[in-house]
């Protein structure tokens, strides 16, 4: 097989489907992951599918996001998931093990296998070699059900890297470029696949920093090939024998070609409050900053915290702030005990949390009122950081180290001599914090234990021939999914509660949604372009459809989001004109002709007597699970059992 790593993968998995950009293939998927926000409504469907046991050659359920156990919610949801894994023969990772991304690179993630995970940043593990994709948990449950996945064959975008990254410059700073120059959504319905010279010079985990992140620019996937640095790794973390070169072929052919000379990247920085909003720190340094965090699964592994910790070796941090930081895994945290690291960390002040996602999804460490943070994650939507007015910029672990010592945000070029760093030839391996899957004879007996904030799942109907009702809200371009449906601690407790959840639909938007929606017995969302981006929590599908939302009409969409929407019913519809958004207003009425979903669509506005044409990419498959009230039936009718 010739091309790149992409279409080797991807055409060593199809089960169906022509290879074509655009055409819908389905791929055998290999591997899953959940994680614990996501994965409890996952295994619910996983559980009303109705098989014994889980069929992909390993599925890993993760407890990294919902730690805080301010009451017995989040306890509850950890204790469904271990009675889960060990009834369906799932690997389980203990709350207090790390964060899913990191922990998958560590010790499962292999190249040229495919991986499917419900979290928008699986594509971490494509810095190993893996074509790892985010989904929904219905599509999760659908994969562990051993039914093939679904995707449109990719644009792959080739990523040619050349020469060697300067000191104080990372990784980081690679895909803030990438961002800076494609934005927010000029991934979408592409691979970034990366390739030239200059990859041998990035370690796994560094390339990992750049697939994680990836995700910011809507592409379907990242993915680098597996190589010597590969090798190594995965010896060093003593999975030497399932190391399989995977390179592009030297005639593969790209769609798109992105050129990115190492050696010229600089210290960048995205501002509030959009990942894609990308400056170099060198035109913006020298703000107050109230807080710095470093952690989340693009920046904390033993790379980027040994070089924090070499960093702040010697100093405190500056009076003015608070330095937080959440160790990707245990192992990273082992290692700079070991090394003696983690003590530069503590003697400059580092608040120092758990081995979880932590204040990157607002679970504690909100910054103070109009606060500036400069953090080393990978979103920085308005809100997200749990304080509505606070300010936070994206930087590498060296900007966020320098600017905890200065108080201000730094060039961290301004520090003089990089720290040199040793990495181990070998890592400390200790997986007891994983629960290894219970062979067939004795997992079939063990009890699911539910806890009362665990909710069954709503019904899914059949759709009817035409939707009627009213415009219940009107949003702009790159409404995010963590706008329609908020994390946070407040509101991720109540995952596993749909009902309950609702409640906080749109809540920094219109607090009132959840009530007229209700009222209004349903009806319409009209959005711009980017409809859905961010997070692949199908919560932002399944609470609207809760509402009765019953189809989003947008200038464009998010991929995975609109996956969401057509598992759950709601019918993703585009605007054939673009201009057509500008005549629909907020409490008008509007009757949908859908019919069978092969065709263009008629939205008739009944306020407004006008009558607008309406587009959609629906597959034939994707009209006929839609028409049958949503995925969970339509899959529940075809597994085999
Ligand atoms: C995120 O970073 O937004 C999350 C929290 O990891 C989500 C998943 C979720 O909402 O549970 C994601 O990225 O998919
Ligand atoms: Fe967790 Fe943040 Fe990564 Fe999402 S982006 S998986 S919340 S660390």
């Amino acid at each position: 097989m010739t091309g790149t790593v992409a279409e080797k993968i991807i055409n060593g998995h199809i089960v169906d489907g022509k290879k074509a950009s655009g055409e819908e293939v389905a791929l055998k998927i290999d591997q899953t992951l959940t994680q614990d926000a996501t994965g409890t409504m996952a295994y619910l469907q996983f559980e009303a599918i109705g098989i014994p046991r889980v069929r992909t050659e390993l599925s890993v359920s993760y407890v990294d996001h919902n730690t805080l156990q301010t009451d017995f919610k989040n306890p509850d949801d950890h204790r469904y998931l271990q009675s889960i894994a060990k009834r369906y023969g799932l690997e389980f990772s203990r709350p207090g093990n790390g964060i899913c991304h990191q922990l998958h690179l560590e010790r499962f993630a292999c190249p040229g296998k495919t991986l499917i995970g419900s979290d928008s940043h699986t594509p971490t593990a494509g810095g190993i070699g893996a074509f790892a994709i985010g989904a929904g948990g219905l599509d999760v449950a659908v994969a562990m059900a051993g039914m093939p996945y679904r995707i449109k064959y990719p644009k792959i975008v080739g990523i040619k890297l050349t020469g060697k990254l300067p000191d104080w410059v990372s990784a980081k700073d690679v895909i803030l470029e990438v961002l800076r120059r494609i934005d927010v959504k000029g991934g979408v319905g592409k691979v970034l696949e990366y390739f030239g010279p200059g990859i041998k010079t990035l370690s796994v985990p560094e390339r990992a920093t750049i697939t994680n992140m990836g995700t910011e620019t809507g592409a379907t996937t990242s993915v680098f090939p597996s190589d010597q640095e590969t090798k190594a790794f995965m010896e060093a973390q003593e999975r030497g024998e399932q190391w399989i070169p995977l390179e592009a072929d030297a005639d593969a052919e790209y769609d798109e070609l992105i050129e990115l000379n190492l050696s010229e990247v600089e210290p960048l920085a995205a501002l509030p409050h959009s990942p894609g909003k990308v400056k170099p720190v060198s035109e913006i340094a020298g703000m107050d900053v109230q807080q710095v965090a470093i952690g989340s699964c693009t920046n904390s592994s033993l790379r980027d915290l040994k070089i924090a910790a070499n960093v702040l070796n010697g100093h405190t941090t500056a009076d003015s702030l608070h330095l937080t930081i959440n160790p990707g895994s245990r192992q990273v945290v082992e290692h700079l005990i070991e090394s003696g690291e983690m003590r530069y960390l503590i003697a400059a002040g580092a608040r120092i949390l758990e081995n979880a996602c932590g204040p990157c999804i607002g679970m504690g460490a909100a910054p103070s009122s109009q606060a500036i943070s400069i953090r080393t994650f990978n979103r920085n939507f308005e809100g997200r950081s749990g304080t509505k007015d606070a300010q936070i910029f994206l930087v590498s672990p060296e900007v966020a180290a320098a600017t905890a010592i200065k108080g201000v945000l730094t060039d961290p070029r301004d520090l003089g001599d990089y720290p040199t760093i040793e990495m181990p030839l070998r890592f400390i391996i200790n997986d007891n914090m994983f629960i290894r899957p219970l062979p067939p004879d004795e997992s079939a007996g063990v009890a699911i234990i539910r806890g009362p904030n665990i909710k069954p799942l709503p019904d899914f109907t059949p759709l009817p021939d035409t939707l009627e009702g009213e415009v219940l809200l009107k949003v702009e371009d790159n409404i995010t999914t963590d706008h329609i449906m908020p994390a946070g601690a407040r509101i991720l407790p109540l995952r596993s509660n749909i009902p309950e959840i609702s409640k906080y639909v749109f809540e920094a938007i219109d607090p009132e949604f959840p009530t007229r929606a209700l009222e209004c017995g349903g009806g319409f969302i009209i959005g711009g372009e980017n409809y859905g981006q961010g997070s692949s929590r199908e919560h932002a599908a399944l609470a609207p459809k809760y509402l009765g939302v019953k189809a989003v009409i947008v200038k464009s969409f998010a991929r995975i989001h609109l996956a969401n929407l057509i598992n759950f019913g709601i019918v993703p519809l585009t605007f054939k004109d673009p201009a057509d958004y500008d005549s629909i207003d907020i409490g008008d009425k509007l009757e949908v002709v859908i019919g069978d979903l092969r065709d263009d669509v008629r939205l008739k506005n009944q306020t407004k007597d006008t009558v607008i044409e309406l587009t959609h990419s629906l597959s034939q498959l994707d009209a006929e699970i839609l028409k049958t009230g949503g995925k969970l039936p339509w899959v529940k009718e075809r597994v085999g059992k």
